[in-house]
């Protein structure tokens, strides 16, 4: 029999790859989607016409919608992904950021209890390395200490510790992944490596002239989205429920990012300056390009995000350095280079198309 497993959060990055993972595995796969006045499906719309790709409308902030979803599918599996992800945004947005990302997480474990699921369903938990916050030591492993330091890691660790709780009490198979920051060609344009490697394509095809980042020292540790939400899958097919970190064990910084970034759209940078008036100058024009804005610094930041992957690669046999940073790099500017070029030819279509009607050339 195939397993069911349900995806909260399908739209997102992770959602998106982890379907295509669970679809070739041959499970059946049910999505969760919001309602919105645009379309939000470019990441899944691949997938839409795959007999065992199922969506459904649900939102983790209203119990109703969590406990009918998961009772009409009677999952084998829930991979929890729904969240508002943006630190930044969780800023602005504290309590909505509660609601989804701490309670969100409660409403999935209760539900699948109330609908008699508790011995069956194996629950997986997107947790975060935005719980080490203002870190207590790195690297960081499933050991260390938690200083969560935004209104979305408050609200993760919520998650975390529920999670735990639901496992103890009730002896469910519930999970939390620590995932390290993940990125791809599907990431988020406001995301910073996102925002960087769309920002250098546009710059090197001439259609911007100047990015503005914040703070250009933070570490981060990170991967590509596509291996990482294998061991999710990994997490859920192990013996015991246990908690994981994931990561790839390396460190980047901000600017080591935009600086290989740019080098692979065809611009050597060089860094001139200090803190706020640290700027990126192309090499080869002296044209600055790289500026820092202090509208993206955060009230705390997160700045020292360093994994130690050894338990998921002894214990699941996960590989944590499949894609190397480079390659991470290097295919996230391939694909935006492609993506502005495209935007690039159909302006210009649009262009002559207007010009012909205008002249009658075409009616
Ligand atoms: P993402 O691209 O921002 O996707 C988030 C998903 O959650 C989207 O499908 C979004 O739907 C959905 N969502 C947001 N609010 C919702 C709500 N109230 N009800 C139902 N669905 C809602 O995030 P991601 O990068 O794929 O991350 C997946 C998960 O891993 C998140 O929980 C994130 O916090 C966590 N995480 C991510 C990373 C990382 O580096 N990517 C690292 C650690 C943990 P819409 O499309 O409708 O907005
Ligand atoms: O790309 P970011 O916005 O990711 P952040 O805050 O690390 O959060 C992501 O990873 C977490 C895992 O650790 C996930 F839980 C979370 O859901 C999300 O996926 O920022 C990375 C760093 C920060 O220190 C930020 O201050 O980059 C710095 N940064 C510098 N300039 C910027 C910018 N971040 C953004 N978004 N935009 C900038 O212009």
């Amino acid at each position: 029999m195939a397993k069911t497993a349900l995806i909260t959060g399908v739209t997102g990055q992770d959602g998106s790859y982890l379907s295509e993972f669970l679809l070739e595995k041959g499970y059946q796969v049910h999505g969760t989607i919001r309602r919105s006045s645009v379309d939000f499906r470019e990441r899944i719309a691949h997938l839409e016409d795959n007999p065992a790709f199922h969506l459904h409308y649900a939102d983790l902030s209203d119990s109703l919608s969590i406990m009918q979803v998961i009772a009409k599918v009677r999952p084998d599996e829930i991979y929890n992904l729904a969240a508002q992800s943006h630190v930044q945004v969780s800023f602005d947005c504290p309590e909505y950021t509660a609601q989804v990302d701490a309670t969100g997480v409660l409403r999935i474990l209760e539900a699948v209890r109330q609908c008699g699921l508790a011995d069956k369903c194996r629950i997986y938990q997107a947790s975060t390395s935005e719980l080490y916050g203002k870190v207590e030591q790195v690297p960081q492993n499933e050991e260390t200490p938690f200083h969560p330091y935004s209104p979305y890691a408050v609200a993760k660790l919520y998650g975390f510790w529920i999670v735990r709780e639901y496992r103890e009490a009730y002896n469910m198979f519930c999970c939390s992944g620590i995932l390290f920051n993940h990125e791809s060609e599907r990431r988020g344009e406001t995301f910073v490596t996102r925002k960087i490697t769309l920002a250098a394509a546009r710059i090197a095809q001439g259609k911007q002239d100047k990015l503005y980042l914040g703070n250009l020292s933070s570490m981060r540790d990170w991967g590509y989205a596509r291996d990482y939400v294998e061991c999710m899958w990994l997490i859920l097919q192990n013996e015991k429920p246990e908690d994981f970190v994931i990561a790839t064990g390396e460190q980047h910084s901000v600017r080591d990012f935009a600086t290989l970034a740019f080098r692979y759209a065809g611009i050597e940078l060089r860094w001139e300056g200090e803190g706020a008036d640290e700027k990126g100058i192309d090499v080869k024009t002296g044209k600055v390009l790289v500026e820092v804005s202090p509208d993206f610094y955060r009230p705390t930041d997160v700045v020292n995000l360093w994994g130690d992957p050894s338990k998921a690669r002894r214990e699941l046999g996960w590989n944590p350095q499949k894609t190397s940073f480079e390659q991470l790099v290097r295919l996230m500017v391939d694909s935006d280079m492609e993506k502005v070029a495209i935007e690039r030819a159909d302006e210009h279509i649009k262009r002559n198309l207007v010009e012909y009607l205008e002249k009658g050339i075409v009616k």
